[in-house]
């Protein structure tokens, strides 16, 4: 497939009037050069967007003159190269000079920070799912009373009032609502506050188990081969990265059953259940990304088509805007634009060499909006014909040259084998 890249192009005017003509100062031009000596050419760039223009060219006759002939000539320029310019992934998202409040630069996608989550049982709406009739409550075991049944305030979750039964014939759970995790990344940890009664796991059990990205419980802890009698409320702390990392719907319960036929103890009592990245950083739904100043003077790359690799669920919000890096101020056009792809072949790179793309996130009631990339200078992101033969692999991984079978200096496979390039990006 050819580059798709736009052509710059370069219009040539050569004005040539018969007659000596000298034009006034325009009065709103933004263009420096804003008049041009009579038999010069003068050249004006043509922005490499769809449907590009330039409004910089003004001829003013005096009275008594006229002009016989303008003659224009239209020629494309050559781009620098054909290798597009991408933000994407870490390295882009927290590059020097990016900034950014309430962001996850770290992952893959550019993303809020997850809200995570706390319930301390004081809110009767907390949400949680109680199993059983009579099995799991709000509120305090009465046996243990207002001060030994709660860790913070006069409520906690809690099984039975006294000692669970004998012969559980089953799990009875304590389940949290399911907490959208898409953007969680990095380390995780659910903590609690626990009171627990259980006898030796031999006869009886107690669970924390959670809800996987695939909507599957995984057991997290359970009871030991000791019974447990705890008199206090003691702090635990169990990681769950691996089970938070790009979960929509993570969830916690917590588990008691089954029971055998004798010894029972008062069962699970808990309170202050977080979720929470490592550090306790949460975010508020809303956040914003500015990047580091791109263009030609950066990368190369000319103001073209800039697109954006972003998912925005239902109602949340992600607009850009785009600022001359010099001034910090926006450029006229390009402010709060909800669309995934912009044209930023209109902006003149005479007037603003230097850009930068600012990002408002807003979570919706469906979740959180989410950037995967960015790319610009709407051209490829390799051109198959410059990756490196080196960079290929054959059928056993191996790259080619150390495989034998290439020659890096003559640029030659020997043999017959099947080679694969690296994987490339098309825009
Ligand atoms: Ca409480
Ligand atoms: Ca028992
Ligand atoms: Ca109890």
């Amino acid at each position: 497939m050819p580059p798709r890249g736009r052509l710059a192009a370069l219009l040539l005017v050569l004005l040539m009037a018969s007659m000596p003509w000298a034009p006034a100062t325009p009065a709103a031009l933004p263009f420096s050069e804003s008049f041009s000596t009579v038999g010069v050419t003068s050249t004006i760039v043509i922005g490499a967007a769809d449907g590009g223009q330039d409004d910089r060219v003004e001829v003013d006759v005096d009275d008594g003159r006229s002009i016989a002939r303008v003659d224009l000539t239209l020629e494309s320029a050559a781009l620098g190269r054909s290798t597009g310019a991408d933000l994407s992934g870490a390295s882009d998202f927290d590059a020097p000079g990016a900034v950014y409040e309430g962001m996850d630069v770290n992952g893959s996608t550019l993303s809020i920070l997850p809200d995570g989550a706390f319930w301390d049982f004081e809110d009767p709406n907390h949400g949680w799912t109680l199993g059983g009739s009579n099995v799991w409550k709000r509120g305090f075991d009465s046996t243990l009373g207002s001060t030994g049944g709660v860790s913070s305030g006069s409520n906690a979750l809690y099984t039975y009032d006294g000692n669970y039964p004998n012969g559980m014939s089953t799990t009875y759970w304590a389940t949290s609502p399911d907490l959208a995790c898409n953007g969680c990344s990095g380390t995780w940890e659910l903590s609690f506050m626990r009171r627990l009664g259980v006898e030796y796991n031999y006869y009886d059990h107690a669970y924390v188990q959670v809800k996987n990205a695939q909507g599957n419980w995984a057991q997290i802890w359970q009871n030991p081969a000791a019974t447990m009698n705890e008199g206090t409320f003691t702090s635990q702390t169990l990681d769950i990265s691996n089970y938070v990392a790009g979960n929509p719907a993570f969830a916690v319960r917590f588990g008691l059953g089954t029971s055998d036929g004798s010894a029972t103890y008062t069962g699970w009592n808990i309170d202050d259940v977080r979720i929470e990245p490592n550090g306790g950083a949460t975010g508020t739904g809303e956040g914003s990304w500015t990047s580091a100043p791109f263009g030609p003077e950066v990368d190369g790359a000319p103001h073209a088509r800039l697109t954006l690799d972003a998912s925005v669920p239902g109602d949340a919000v992600l607009e850009a805007t785009i600022l001359d890096a010099l001034t910090g101020t926006p450029v006229p056009g390009f402010t709060d634009l909800d669309a995934m792809t912009m044209d930023l072949g209109a902006i003149d790179a005479a007037d603003h060499p230097l850009l930068r793309i600012h990002l408002e996130f807003e979570e919706g009631t469906a979740g959180s909006p989410s950037v995967g990339s960015i790319a610009y200078g709407g051209r490829m992101l390799y051109d198959l014909e410059i990756v490196p033969l080196a960079s290929w692999t054959d059928a056993s991984g191996s790259d080619p040259a150390s495989a034998g079978a290439f020659n890096a200096g003559s640029g030659v496979f020997t043999g017959v084998s099947t080679y694969t390039s690296p994987l490339t990006t098309h825009r």
